[in-house]
C-alpha cells in the first residue's frame, strides 16, 4: 500500500481509502496506490464489490497541479481509471466535498456514484487552460448529453449533488456516515444482482453537429484568446462522432496541446498565485486576527454602497452611514436595485434580496457605529475630507476597531496621522463596481499593526475578494502602473497613432477594451481632475500631453455626454470623430511634434513595457513584495488577460532583455526621462533572470 492510499475488506466489500491532504490530489503515489488497491481487491475472491472513499475534507479534487511542471510519472491516470472501469466487480465511489477534475473522472471510471447532499462535482480544468484529460470529455457526455456536457465542461463550474443526481452524474444522495452508506449501497447492488456498469459502454445520443458550432459561436467573444474552451468543444464533439477509444485518443491529443501551451502555463500560474497572494511574506501564518462580526461604511455613494453589499453578501451586518438622509435613501435604493437585477437574472432569490437588505442598516449618526469591529471610509477622494472623517472615527469608534480607507491614491499614512491609533488604520482599495470586481488592494501604512493586516487579508477572502497587500505610494500598484500606460498612449496619439488603432492593439492583446474606450467609459473628467490636482501639487510631467484636457474643456466627458475621445450615437459604441482628429493634429503642431505612421508593435511595446518597468520599480521599493502580487492585481483589477498570466509573468515569457533593449531604443528616440530602465530590470537582464527568479 502507498502512504496515500490504503485498502481493506469489510465482509465481502473491499474498501479503498485515499488520504493525501489537503485535497486528495491525484499525485503519483495516489495513482499508484489506487492501481495497486484495485488489483489486489479484484484478486481477492472474498471481495464481491468495492467502495472508494477519501479521508479528510473532500473527495479527490483533481490531478496534482504541482506535478504538471515536473512531469506526471507512472502510472498515468487514464490506465488507472481503465483498470477500475473494466473491473469484474462493481466499484462504488462515495463522494463528499468537491470531486473535481481528475477526481470526478476517477468517479466516472467507477460503476456507481453516491454523494452527500453537500457534495459538489465538476470538471474545472478549463480554468487552468486545460481540458479533462482522463476521459471526462468522453464519459460525462455519455451520461448527461451534449448540451449539459458543453455547459459543465466549458463552463468549468461546480455542480451541487442534487443537480448532479438530476443529470445522472451521481446515482444516489446519501445521508449520515458516508462510508456506511457507501457499503450499504454496494451490498444492495450485490443483493439486487447488479454488476459493473461501464460508462464507456453507453451509446451516446444522436446529436445534430450544429449544437457544437452554435455553442462555439456563442462563446467566441467571451473566450477570445483562450484555447481550452474550443479544444473542449472538439473533444465533446468527438464523444458523439467517434468510437470511445478514438474519442479518448482525440482527448489525449488536444490535452497534450493545451498542457504545452503558454496559455495554460499562465493560467496554472494564476491558480497558485491567487492562493499565494493571501500569504504575506514576513507575517507569521499564526498571527492573531481580530474578530470581525460587524462593519460600518462611511459614505453611501457608488463605492460605499458596493462595499456594503460585499459585507451583506457575506452575512456580516453592516451599517451604512451618510450624513444627509437624501443621499442615504439614494444609496439604499441603488443597492436594492442592484440586488433586484441580480435576482431577475436568477443568480439570487427574492428572499436573498430581503435577507441582504436587512443586513444593511442605514444611519446618519456616528453614534450608531461606535461598537463596530471595522469601519471603511468611502467618501469623496479629497484628503481634507478624509482627514475629517478619520478624526471623527478616532473619537467615536471602540478601541481595537479597524479603521480602513477606500482611497484609490491618497497617502494612507497621512490619513492615519490624524488619529491616535495609526496602528489600526489600513487602506482597502476596492475597484468599481465594488460589489463586482474581485480585487482589493490592501494598503499597509507605516504603522499598521500586523494583526490588522492579517485580519484584513483574511476578511478579503471572506467577503469574496482577492486581497493583495501593497505599500503606500502614489497610485499604489495598479493605478501607478496604469499611469505609465496612460501617459505613453497619450503621447502615441500626439505622434500620429489614432485612438482607435491603440485601442485595437490592446484589445487584440487581450484587454476587454482599449485605454481610450475605457477612459470614455470611466469619464474623461475624472482623469482631468486628477491631472489638475497633480499640477496644483506641483507634479508637472516633463512632457505634458494636453489633447485629452482640450476635449474635456469642450464639455466632452465621454460616454456620459455622448462624446469624448469618440462619438457615441447609441450611447455606447465608440465612433472616431474627425473633430477630435483635427484637435489632436493641432495639439501636435502646437507641441512641435511631426506626426508619423506608428506600427502596432511600437504601440504594444510603449504601452506595455513602461507598465512592466514601473512594476520593477514597485518591487525594488517594496510597494509590492512579489511579482505575483502585481500579476494578481492586474488580472483581477484591470482585465489583464488570464491566458497571459499578468504583466510580470508575461515579461518573463517574452524575456526581460527584449524589454531592456526596447528601453534603450526608445531612450535614444525620446530621451531618457521616461525610458530609464529600472535598476532591478537591468540587474535581472545582466544575470539572465526573470522576475519570477526573485
Ligand atoms: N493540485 C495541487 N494542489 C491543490 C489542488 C490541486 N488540484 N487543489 C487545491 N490545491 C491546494 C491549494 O494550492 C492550497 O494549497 C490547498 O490545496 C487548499 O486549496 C487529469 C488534468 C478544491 C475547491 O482545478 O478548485 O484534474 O495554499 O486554498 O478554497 O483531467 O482548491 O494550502 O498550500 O483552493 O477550500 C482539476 C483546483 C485539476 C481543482 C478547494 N482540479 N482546486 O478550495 O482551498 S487538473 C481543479 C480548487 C485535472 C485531470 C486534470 C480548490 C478547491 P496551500 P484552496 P479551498
Amino acid at each position: 500500500m502507498s502512504d496515500t492510499v490504503s485498502y481493506s475488506t469489510q465482509g465481502v466489500i473491499g474498501l479503498i481509502k485515499v488520504n493525501n491532504p489537503p485535497v486528495n490530489a491525484l499525485c503519483q503515489s495516489v495513482r499508484a496506490g489506487l492501481k495497486e488497491s484495485v488489483e489486489n481487491l479484484l484478486a481477492d475472491d472474498s471481495v464481491k464489490a468495492i467502495v472508494l472513499i477519501c479521508e479528510g475534507r473532500t473527495f479527490i479534487a483533481g490531478a496534482d497541479i504541482n506535478e504538471f511542471a515536473t512531469g506526471m510519472g507512472e502510472p498515468g491516470l487514464v490506465p488507472v481509471i481503465g483498470t477500475m472501469e473494466t473491473a469484474a466487480k462493481p466499484i462504488v465511489a462515495a463522494i463528499h466535498g468537491t470531486a473535481l477534475g481528475g477526481g470526478l473522472e476517477v468517479a466516472l471510471g467507477c460503476h456507481y456514484r453516491v454523494a452527500l447532499p453537500t457534495a459538489l462535482v465538476g470538471l474545472p480544468e478549463v480554468n487552468l487552460g486545460l481540458l479533462p484529460g482522463a476521459g471526462g470529455t468522453q464519459r460525462l457526455p455519455r451520461l448527461v448529453g451534449a448540451e449539459a456536457a458543453l455547459e459543465l465542461i466549458v463552463g468549468g463550474g461546480h455542480v451541487p449533488a442534487a443537480q448532479a443526481k438530476a443529470l445522472g452524474i451521481i446515482d444516489d444522495i446519501v445521508k449520515g456516515d458516508l462510508l456506511e452508506a457507501g457499503i450499504a449501497y454496494a451490498e444492495k447492488l450485490l443483493a439486487d444482482g447488479k454488476g459493473p456498469r461501464a460508462i464507456r459502454d453507453i451509446t451516446p445520443e444522436t446529436v445534430d453537429s450544429a449544437i457544437f458550432d452554435n455553442y462555439e459561436a456563442g462563446i467566441a467573444r467571451k473566450q477570445r484568446g483562450f484555447l481550452a474552451p474550443f479544444h473542449i468543444i472538439n473533444c465533446i464533439r468527438a464523444a458523439f462522432e467517434l468510437p470511445f477509444d478514438e474519442g479518448m485518443a482525440r482527448e489525449q491529443e488536444l490535452f497534450d496541446e493545451l498542457m504545452a501551451s503558454s496559455e495554460s502555463a499562465a493560467q496554472r500560474h494564476i491558480f497558485f498565485a491567487e492562493r499565494e497572494v493571501a500569504k504575506v511574506p514576513g507575517l507569521p501564518k499564526d498571527t492573531a486576527k481580530r474578530d470581525i462580526k460587524t462593519a460600518a461604511i462611511i459614505g453611501a455613494g457608488t463605492m460605499g454602497g458596493g462595499i456594503a453589499m460585499n459585507f451583506a453578501n457575506a452575512g456580516i451586518p453592516v451599517k451604512l452611514l451618510e450624513l444627509k438622509q437624501e443621499f442615504l435613501d439614494k444609496g439604499l435604493a441603488t443597492i436594492r436595485g442592484n440586488y433586484e437585477n441580480t435576482a431577475k437574472k436568477g443568480r439570487i432569490t427574492q428572499a436573498d434580496v430581503e435577507t441582504r437588505m436587512a443586513l444593511i442598516e442605514p444611519t446618519t449618526s456616528y453614534d450608531d457605529i461606535k461598537g463596530v469591529d471595522i469601519v471603511i471610509e468611502a467618501v469623496f477622494e479629497n484628503m481634507d475630507v478624509k482627514k475629517e472623517v478619520f478624526k471623527t472615527l478616532d473619537g467615536v469608534c471602540k478601541q481595537g476597531a479597524i479603521l480602513a480607507t477606500n482611497t484609490s491614491t491618497l497617502d494612507v499614512d497621512e490619513i492615519a496621522s490624524v488619529t491616535q491609533r495609526p496602528q489600526d488604520v489600513i487602506g482597502m482599495h476596492f475597484f468599481s463596481p465594488a460589489n463586482v470586481m474581485r480585487l482589493l488592494e490592501n494598503v499597509r501604512g507605516e504603522k499598521t499593526a500586523d494583526d490588522v493586516i492579517a485580519t484584513v487579508m483574511s476578511l478579503s477572502k471572506r467577503i469574496g475578494k482577492i486581497g493583495a497587500l501593497v505599500g503606500v505610494c502614489d497610485g499604489f500598484v495598479g493605478n501607478r502602473m496604469l499611469h505609465a500606460r496612460t501617459r505613453e498612449s497619450a503621447f502615441l496619439v500626439e505622434e500620429g497613432a489614432t485612438p482607435e488603432q491603440i485601442d485595437k492593439v490592446l484589445f487584440d492583446y487581450g484587454f476587454p477594451m482599449g485605454p481610450f474606450t475605457m477612459a470614455d467609459m470611466a469619464g474623461l473628467d475624472v482623469g482631468y481632475k486628477v491631472r489638475e490636482e497633480r499640477r496644483k501639487a506641483g507634479k508637472i510631467e516633463q512632457r505634458d500631453s494636453v489633447w485629452i484636457d482640450k476635449i474635456v474643456e469642450m464639455g466632452r466627458h465621454g460616454q456620459k455626454t455622448n462624446a469624448g475621445i469618440y462619438l457615441y450615437e447609441d450611447g455606447r459604441t465608440p465612433i472616431p470623430d474627425p473633430v477630435v482628429k483635427d484637435l489632436i493634429a493641432q495639439c501636435a503642431k502646437d507641441a512641435g511634434i511631426e506626426q508619423r505612421q506608428i506600427s502596432d508593435q511600437e504601440i504594444l511595446e510603449r504601452c506595455m513595457y513602461p507598465m512592466i518597468n514601473e512594476g520593477a520599480l514597485i518591487l525594488e521599493e517594496g510597494i509590492a513584495a512579489r511579482p505575483l502580487d502585481i500579476d494578481i492585481i492586474w488580472i483581477n483589477g484591470y482585465g489583464f488577460p488570464a491566458y497571459k498570466g499578468g504583466p510580470m509573468f508575461w515579461a518573463d515569457q517574452i524575456g526581460l532583455k527584449n524589454i531592456y533593449d526596447a528601453y534603450k531604443k526608445y531612450a535614444l528616440q525620446f530621451g531618457e526621462h521616461y525610458w530609464q530602465p529600472a535598476p532591478l530590470l537591468e540587474k535581472l537582464v545582466k544575470e539572465g533572470k526573470g522576475f519570477y527568479d526573485l
